[in-house]
């Protein structure tokens, strides 16, 4: 495991679940990785296709065995192949994600979601303009049902161009014109890349990249654009807000019911039930002092943002949460579940429910969610949760009490009054900040836990030495929770961990030096926060001149793999910690880390050292501003910290 260090997670609450965990003998993520070691080469190359029954094949990466596949496929194509389904499956999970949401926001419009409403007329408007929807004696609802139908006419386009892409500036969009990836339809372009995938199709791995970066796009600027687009008009546009992380937010007298996974309809709603009066007689009925909901995962970051709703934890401490022993639910839906909840559970109270019609766990109760009797539903999970408290040994719990305070809730139209003024609302403070050399640049880091990765080490690392080098952090994701449990999100964390710069920007304004802006699908806030700041002027005229720069320091989903490689292909030079699984193939690899760049002005690097990323990062940041003729820092760089090392037990 990288990390140089005896401990498995930087944070002191998980590392005593660990603990306790292994006290009581129950397995997690981590011992499960043990017993797999050593882990496949060849599917770590991106080099054994099974795409057909011809195979399994493997290329020997040595080339002393075989050369290609039965088929004549070589490794480069395989590689490709491979990279193509993953992208194609994390583009499907946040696309599949936002027509949901889009759903939703269609059926609140024809009256038929149960307790849902219209939030943010603000940003319905600004849809249904950019649309060119005619809203003029129209009445809100039919305005909406417009809006939701033409996004998701765009989920099932056939022809043309995807009609969030207009929102990229101009020369963006040129280049991906040239190079023949812009996005058509969200559904086609995965459907489409699927095909290419098949065995005897594309077979050209630079024209099966392009192929990909095609869907990885219609994720950024599509799919995931419309979950936040969509969820923001439904739920409202978050404001900053402070709440606290950490396993401690549970608490030992309250029913603690924990959300997980991804999609917002169902939580926004057990936000709503566990307000009303009915049932929290039934909680206080049951002798408990309330309800504490609380989020893991993306789902976590939803009801944080909108409704300061507290954290229990980030993908790796799915497990940790339940092995408290003190959760009397855990309502999970889609993605990044782990199946093993289940086994964790089984001789606790803790009732694990499922209720996405998409997804089901075998031995896991389904109360499943639908959005016409979405209250009912969230109030039944509630009543589930209630019972299990009844059956809670309080004397089994152990609870670590520790929490830390964030302040959450950014978002491109919070930024812009924030950093702006309520009077003012542009980028040019940033911009300006980014002059004068006060600020050296903004990095978003985000993604994921890996068991690979000594636990949250890689974000928080990477994230103190951005800040140190006056570059203001965004975060989206898992490691925007490793982030606010370390502390980073509160505005004293400037005067503890920012440079001078940094420091002097977020006590003008009293903000964090690091700012949450939400769950993965809203990375697509972060290309609109670069778009805006390329509009605001003396910044360049595309998003890859900005001195910006994207990381993933844990990451292991397939969606992360769309998200980097949609980021990349909008301009921006991204560093991730895992290799990519394609280095098996030169041509891939080569591509990734250096031919983009030429044709989109972002590339991929690959690098698990988080300090070592970091400066990566840094350096192109640097290289930018040079571009733009802003040698010149406010205040000397310091000195290079330590190669990064996680801290002994
Ligand atoms: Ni993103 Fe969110 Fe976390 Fe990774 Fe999973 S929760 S969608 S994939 S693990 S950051």
């Amino acid at each position: 495991m990288a990390g140089n260090g005896n401990r498995t997670s930087v944070d002191d609450a998980s590392q005593q679940m660990i603990d306790h965990a292994a006290a009581c003998g129950f397995e997690l993520a981590w011992d499960r990785y043990q017993a797999l070691l050593p882990q496949c080469d060849f599917g770590k190359l991106g080099i054994c296709c099974t795409n057909c029954v011809l195979g399994p094949c493997r290329i020997d990466p040595f080339g002393e065995g075989a050369e290609c596949g039965v088929c004549g496929a070589t490794a480069d194509t395989i590689a490709a192949r491979n990279l193509a389904r993953h992208v194609a499956c994390g583009a499907a999970s946040h696309s599949d994600h936002g027509r949901d949401v889009v759903r939703t926001l269609l059926e609140t419009a024809q009256g038929k979601a149960e307790g849902y409403e219209i939030k943010n007329e603000t940003k319905l408007y600004a849809l249904a303009e950019q649309f060119g929807i005619e809203t003029d004696g129209k009445d809100l609802r039919q305005v909406a049902l417009e809006v939701a139908e033409t996004a998701l006419a765009d989920f099932g386009r056939q022809e043309g161009v995807l009609r969030l892409v207009s929102r990229a500036p101009e020369p963006l969009q040129k280049k991906w014109q040239r190079m023949g990836v812009t996005p058509t339809g969200i559904d086609a372009d995965v459907v489409r890349l699927m095909h290419a995938t098949h065995m005897g199709v594309d077979n050209d791995p630079i024209h099966i990249l392009k192929q990909v970066i095609r869907t990885a796009l219609s994720d950024g600027w599509g799919g995931s654009m419309y979950a936040t687009d969509c969820s923001d008009i439904l739920f409202g546009g978050p404001e900053p807000i402070r709440s606290r992380a950490n396993l401690g937010v549970l608490r030992p007298n309250a029913v603690n019911v924990v959300v997980h996974g991804h999609e917002p309809t169902l939580s926004e709603m057990l936000v709503a039930a566990a307000q009303s009066p009915d049932i929290r007689n039934l909680a206080e009925e049951a002798g408990a002092d309330g309800f504490q909901l609380a989020g893991i995962c993306c789902t976590a970051n939803e009801i944080l943002m909108r409704h300061g709703i507290p954290i229990a934890g980030n993908f790796l401490q799915q497990e940790l949460a339940l092995a408290t022993g003190a959760v009397d639910a855990m309502v999970v839906d889609v993605q990044c579940v782990f199946p093993s909840a289940v086994k964790i559970a089984k001789d606790m109270s803790t009732r694990i429910i499922s209720t996405s019609k998409k997804a089901a766990f075998e031995g896991v109760e389904q109360i499943e969610f639908d959005e016409e009797h979405a209250l009912q539903s969230a109030k039944k999970i509630l009543t589930a949760a209630v019972e299990a408290f009844k059956q809670r040994d309080p004397a089994a719990a152990d609870l670590p009490d520790s929490s830390e305070h964030l302040v959450a809730g950014y978002t491109v139209e919070s930024i812009f009054s924030t950093l702006g003024g309520t009077y003012r609302p542009l980028f040019r403070p940033l911009n300006r900040g980014i002059m004068d050399g006060r600020l050296r640049g903004v990095a978003g880091v985000v993604g994921c836990n890996n068991v690979k990765i000594t636990h949250d080490w890689g974000h928080v690392e990477m994230v103190k030495e951005l800040i140190r080098n006056d570059v203001l952090v965004v975060q989206t994701g898992c490691s925007a929770i490793a982030c606010a449990k370390a502390g980073l999100m509160r505005p004293e964390a400037a005067d503890l961990y920012a440079g001078k710069g940094l420091k002097e920007i977020c006590d003008a304004v009293g903000i964090a030096p690091v700012l949450h802006v939400g769950s993965c699908v809203d990375n697509s806030r972060i290309l609109l926060a670069c778009v805006e700041m390329v509009k605001e002027g003396g910044l360049g005229d595309d998003l890859s001149d900005l001195p910006v720069a994207g990381a993933a320091p844990e990451w292991m989903s397939e969606k992360a793999m769309a998200i980097a490689t949609y980021v990349a292909a909008s301009g921006i030079f991204t560093v991730l910690s895992e290799p990519f699984p394609v280095m098996g193939s030169k041509a891939v690899r080569q591509y990734l880390t250096e031919g983009m760049e030429a044709d989109f002005g972002g590339m991929l690097a690959f690098e698990q050292d988080p300090v070592a990323a970091a400066h990566l990062m840094i350096d192109h940041i640097n290289k930018k501003r040079e571009a733009l003729g802003l040698t010149e820092m406010m205040y000397e760089m310091p000195e290079p910290a330590r190669k990064a090392a996680a801290p002994a037990k």
